[in-house]
C-alpha cells in the first residue's frame, strides 16, 4: 500500500495556503490548529497486512486497518487557561486507508498566545455517543449494536494473530461501551463509559495571529498492548466488545498510546 504520496500532497497544500493567508495579518487575529494523524509500531512507520510485529505478550501479529474517533479537543494556555476547540467540527473521524481523514484542520479561531498542552477524548464521551449522530459512511460503519447501548465505536483496530499452536486467528480490538452482566442471567444490568481524555505536553508552542499551528499526532500501536498491562491476545482472544476486563484493560493502556510533534510548515 503506497500512502506517502497524500502526506506529500497535504503537507505542500497547507504550506501554500499558511504562505498565501499570512500576509497581512493583525495581531489580534485568532489562529488556527491542525492535526495531522500517523500510525507507528515501536516507533517507526506502521506496515499494514505483514505478520512483523511481536507485542509485549510475545504473540506475533498483524494490523490490517485503524479506525477510530478523537473528540474535544482542548488547548491550554501556559498559565492553565482551557480552550476547548468544539465550534466546529467536534468528533474526527481517523481511518487509516482512507488518506482525506488523516488531516484534522479544525474550524475554530484560538487566541494568540503561548500555550503547552493538547488534550483530547479518545472516542465520544457519554453526552455525545448517541445512536444515529453519523448517518453516513464511513462514520456511520462504526456503529455499536443496540443491545450493547448504542452509539459508535472508539476504535477498531483489526488484525491478526499467531495463537497457541501456531493457528492465525483475527483479533477485533475494538473500544466501546461496556456492559455489567448478570453472573447467573447473564443479563445485562449496567453500562460502562469507556472513553478518556488524552493530554500530550507540547512543550511551548505559539500561536500566532492569523497563523495555523499543525502538529503530527502519533498512534503507536504497539503500546495498546502494554503499559501498565501486558495484553496477552491469548488470553483475551480476538474479541473484547462484551469484555468490560479486556476493555479496561485497553483503556487503561492508552494513556501513552498517542503523542504529538510540532510540524514545521512556517
Ligand atoms: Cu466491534
Amino acid at each position: 500500500m503506497k500512502k506517502q504520496l497524500p502526506v506529500l500532497v497535504i503537507l505542500i497544500t497547507g504550506l501554500l495556503i499558511l504562505t498565501a493567508c499570512n500576509k497581512g495579518s493583525n495581531k489580534d487575529d485568532p489562529g488556527k490548529l491542525n492535526l495531522y494523524f500517523t500510525h507507528l509500531a515501536d516507533g517507526s512507520t506502521l506496515e499494514f497486512d505483514t505478520l512483523k510485529y511481536l507485542n509485549a505478550a510475545g504473540n506475533p501479529y498483524l494490523v490490517s486497518e485503524i479506525q477510530y474517533f478523537i473528540s474535544d479537543v482542548t488547548v491550554y494556555r501556559d498559565d492553565g487557561t482551557a480552550f476547548l476547540l468544539d465550534s466546529g467540527e467536534d468528533i474526527h473521524y481517523v481511518d487509516t486507508d482512507l488518506p482525506d481523514t488523516w488531516n484534522y484542520a479544525l474550524p475554530d479561531d484560538i487566541e494568540p498566545g503561548t500555550y503547552d498542552s493538547i488534550s483530547f477524548t479518545f472516542g465520544i464521551n457519554e453526552e455525545k455517543n448517541k445512536s444515529q449522530l453519523f448517518v453516513n459512511p464511513p462514520e456511520s460503519n462504526m456503529f455499536w449494536p443496540e443491545l450493547l447501548n448504542g452509539g459508535y465505536h472508539y476504535m477498531k483496530l483489526n488484525g491478526k494473530w499467531k495463537s497457541a499452536g501456531d493457528t492465525i486467528r483475527p483479533f477485533n480490538f475494538h473500544m466501546g461501551i461496556g456492559q455489567v452482566y448478570d453472573t447467573l442471567t447473564g443479563v445485562i444490568t449496567d453500562f460502562v463509559q469507556n472513553y478518556f481524555r488524552v493530554s500530550l505536553p507540547a512543550s511551548g508552542f505559539t500561536i500566532e495571529p492569523g497563523k495555523t499551528v499543525s502538529f503530527e499526532v502519533r498512534m503507536d500501536v504497539q503500546q495498546w498492548f502494554e503499559n501498565p498491562h501486558v495484553y496477552d491476545l491469548n488470553y483475551w482472544g480476538g474479541k473484547m466488545m462484551q469484555n468490560q476486563a479486556a476493555l479496561q484493560t485497553a483503556k487503561e493502556n492508552g494513556h501513552n498510546v498517542f503523542s504529538v510533534q510540532k510540524l514545521l510548515l512556517e
